[in-house]
């Protein structure tokens, strides 16, 4: 059996590498040794197009002919990184194509770096989305992302002079390899115009809606490969474009100043991503985005029911539309509107259907982010969505009266249209079925305080759903060694089954696995190292313990506590006071909104600090501090695989979840945190032993803010450390950062960070002294790992399909 498997496996590659060769002379017409590295990268990317293909054609067809119920999932970010290794990984060919290349001396890993990342998104909320998607393929789930092209994804942060330069991310110059462009499946989108409801001769009221904009919404569809080795979903990208027979030529100047109008706001629609994570963006051109993406993805879902011959009032027992956030919350307004005007279904019957198509998840409380668009602005651009939204209001205030007369402050909390704006988290939790949050701690805080009035009036609506990350890009991709311990030791079957990674824990006492635990780490971290030199010539040393912090710079994510107690430290180490201060290097990575003041300058003392401490004699060998450049899902595959700590210390309360945070775990990283967002489940999955939490809790900050917060400067007058600490800011150690000094001040520490800054400092100490045992430390790290199969987005997604979309596996 073994020598008919080794000659399968050989022909296997031996035909791919008869592929791979075809597919370089038809692209490109040449040699194989003449191509460009990025030539070679688009020739392997070919070859794996052509191997999933079948499996994508054959997918649809069985969704069709089954008509089985499809899952659309509307974000407004997907934050792919690159497809190459993952699909690799998910067809089940990476070493088979590797060896195959191999054959013709080609190194295939050379290539992935030529592929640009698909940064189209922010941050956590992006980057769920494409874990779950990459879930629901690898569990067979009919489940398809539906989203926005954007000619320019995130920017490419670069550190110039110790401060942050945005470029634009030019991710799509040499083109996107794995898209599909489908012209035949391109809808209209329109804006503006003038609607209203005009009365019949018969007393009943019809719609009128004149004029406005139309603009064509043409789709490109990525495959999505599931894991499976079966499932091909699609993730569709919409764009918009000019027709074909537009053209700017006018009779008239002021047709051709029209003309140019309509091409420029065209044009602009699908151009970038708003670089705003957890905050909101009261742009008109964003709530464009929005209704654009959101119109012509509800339409192309219609188009498809009718096309299978599905009766529209029973669509909901075929389809399930899943809204992100709120940002694609039009969705609800949007169906309405076709079912009833275009398709004519009664209003009742159009809202039954609606309320049963839609599921909605918040993921965030931070008041600053919940979207609310001025009626002002709103109205003139979707005319007829906004007579529509106004009439879900008032039937929805009728039932609101009903169950509560004489409460007119309950009608306010509740209404959609209030102080003339229109509510999009409250649009969306009146149209659809299911609310959920994050995590434990999130979806309970948004029962009892954010969310409370709705919690009351329709509690059977709320659930939980904690977050999860895919354990394949997260863990077999980024960490094939340790991939390969948990085989050696488990067996492979949790790569398709993640809670069975649980039994990896039986090892934590087995000296081998702990030091084998041990050298995938230390190989990590010098990788890491490695990659830091080459690329900016900063040399660390991979013997120091690495302390990580890389996610979205935001005051509630507390970076500038973390920086303080780095100056703190280098402080004790030039006293003399820290002769036994554990060799730490401290790394910060990501991105700040271009427009977040106090963000950038957190970036720009991060890096005055590291330029300081790092070519200090006092901090030599003990004290080293990285700001790693233009932080995003790649250089994320190289960082987590390498940290000893994963710093989650957001003021208790704030962060919803947190993904990172799990992505450390899952690479053995022992979490310092609050108990905030998902930290508290991790905490709850590992035992105090096996993470280092501090910090006031989520309740206690909810006081605080309710009672007004604490005297700040009881904190700066009290205490010496922290005295000394601000100090530092304004007497020109560093440089001036008088700003973050009176932000801290004058804000009275909004985020708390001069209250926990103590503990914190504690939990340094314990962290320190936990890593000094060098088997306990082991031993945690076994144990995180085991128990972060519970985060993986395949439990996530089966607890979606089940509680909330009603569907399963069917492949
Ligand atoms: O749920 C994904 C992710 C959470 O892990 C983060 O805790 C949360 O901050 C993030 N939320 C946003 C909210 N943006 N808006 N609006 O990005 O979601």
């Amino acid at each position: 059996d073994i020598q008919m498997a080794e000659e399968e496996r050989k022909r296997t590659v031996e035909s791919l590498r008869k592929r791979f060769v075809a597919t370089g002379h038809i692209l490109w017409g040449r040699e194989l040794s003449e191509l460009t590295p990025h030539e070679m990268f688009r020739t392997v990317a070919a070859t794996v197009k052509e191997l999933l293909s079948e499996n994508w054609i054959r997918t649809n067809r069985i969704y069709s002919e089954q008509k089985t119920k499809q899952v659309y999932y509307f974000s407004i970010e997907f934050l792919l990184g690159r497809l190459l290794n993952s699909n690799l990984i998910n067809l089940g060919v990476k070493e088979l194509l590797a060896d195959a290349l191999k054959g013709l001396g080609i190194s295939m890993t050379r290539y992935y770096e030529e592929e640009p990342d698909a940064g189209l998104g922010n941050g956590g909320l992006g980057r769920l989305a494409a874990c779950f998607i990459d879930s629901l393929a690898a569990l067979g789930m009919p489940g398809h992302g539906c989203s926005i092209r954007y000619q320019y994804g995130l920017f490419e942060q670069k550190i110039v002079d110790g401060q942050q330069v945005e470029l634009p991310d030019r991710w799509l110059r040499d083109g996107f390899v794995w898209e599909y462009r489908k012209p035949d499946k391109a809808v209209n989108v329109r804006f503006g115009g003038n609607a209203w409801m005009r009365p019949r001769p018969d007393g009943s009221l019809e719609l009128v809606h004149e004029g406005g904009t139309t603009v064509m919404a043409v789709p490109y569809d990525v495959p999505i490969v599931g894991a499976n080795g079966k499932t091909v979903n699609t993730l569709r990208l919409w764009n918009a474009e000019l027709n074909k027979d537009f053209t700017l030529y006018g009779v008239t100047q002021e047709q051709r100043e029209e003309r140019q109008r309509y091409q420029r706001f065209v044009e602009s629609i699908t151009e970038f991503l708003y670089p705003n994570d957890s905050s909101y963006e009261g742009r008109r051109l964003r709530l464009v985005q929005e209704y654009f993406f959101v119109s012509a993805g509800v339409q192309s879902i219609i188009r498809n029911q009718l096309r299978s011959g599905v009766p529209l009032h029973s669509m909901d027992e075929h389809v399930a539309i899943h809204i992100n956030d709120t940002h694609p919350a039009l969705v609800v307004a949007e169906l309405m509107r076709l079912l009833v005007d275009v398709y004519e279904l009664t209003w009742g019957e159009a809202w039954a259907v609606t309320r049963r198509v839609v599921a909605y998840t918040n993921h965030t409380i931070m008041p600053e982010a919940l979207e609310k668009w001025p009626i002002d602005m709103f109205k003139p651009l979707l005319p007829r969505i906004y007579l529509i939204i106004e009439e879900i209001n008032r039937r929805f205030l009728t039932e609101v009266r009903r169950r509560y007369p004489g409460d007119e402050e309950r009608v306010r909390e509740l209404s959609i249209l209030q102080d003339g704006q229109v509510h999009m988290a409250r649009l969306a939790i009146v149209g659809s079925h299911s609310v959920n949050g994050v995590a434990e701690i999130h979806s309970e805080i948004l029962k009892n305080t954010t969310l409370h009035p709705f919690y009351e009036f329709y509690p059977e609506r709320f659930n939980n759903k904690t977050n999860g990350v895919t354990h394949r890009r997260w863990l077999i991709g980024a960490n094939p060694e340790l991939a390969q311990l948990l085989d050696d030791t488990i067996s492979p079957a949790w790569r398709t089954e993640p809670s069975y990674m649980a039994d990896f824990a039986r090892y934590a006492d087995h000296h081998k696995v702990q030091q084998r635990v041990a050298e995938i780490k230390a190989t990590r971290k010098k990788i890491l190292a490695r990659w830091l030199r080459e690329k900016t010539g900063q040399r660390i040393d991979a013997d120091t313990m690495f302390d990580i912090q890389v996610k979205r710079i935001h005051s509630y994510k507390r970076q500038l506590m973390n920086i303080l107690y780095v100056i703190d430290a280098f402080e004790r180490i030039k006293e003399g006071m820290a002769e036994d201060f554990l060799p730490t290097t401290v790394f910060f990575g990501g991105k700040a909104a271009p427009g977040y003041y106090i963000a950038k300058e957190t970036i720009r003392l991060i890096c005055a600090v590291a330029q300081r401490i790092n070519n200090s004699q006092a901090a030599e060998g003990k004290l080293a501090v990285v700001f790693l450049e233009n932080f995003g899902v790649s250089l994320g595959e190289a960082v987590y695989p390498a940290a000893d700590i994963s710093e989650q210390i957001s003021t208790a309360s704030k962060e919803a979840s947190g993904t990172g945070n799990m992505k450390f775990m899952m690479n053995g990283a022992i979490t310092l945190g609050t108990l905030d967002g998902a930290n508290v489940e991790i905490r709850d999955a590992v035992g105090d032993e096996n993470a280092i939490i501090f910090g006031m809790h989520a309740d206690e900050v909810m006081n605080y803010y309710a009672n007004g917060g604490y005297s700040v400067w009881d904190e700066y007058n009290g205490n010496p450390t922290i005295r000394r600490v601000l100090d530092r800011l304004v007497d020109g150690t560093y440089g001036d950062f008088r700003s973050l000094y009176d932000y801290l001040l004058r804000n009275n520490d909004e985020y708390f960070i001069l209250k926990d800054f103590e503990a914190y400092r504690a939990a340094h100490e314990e962290a320190a002294r936990r890593y000094r045992d060098k088997e306990a430390w082991r031993k945690s790290m076994i144990i995180n790992i085991a128990r972060s199969g519970r985060f993986s987005s395949d439990r996530t997604i089966r607890e979606y399909a089940s509680d909330i979309w009603g569907i399963r596996g069917v492949q």
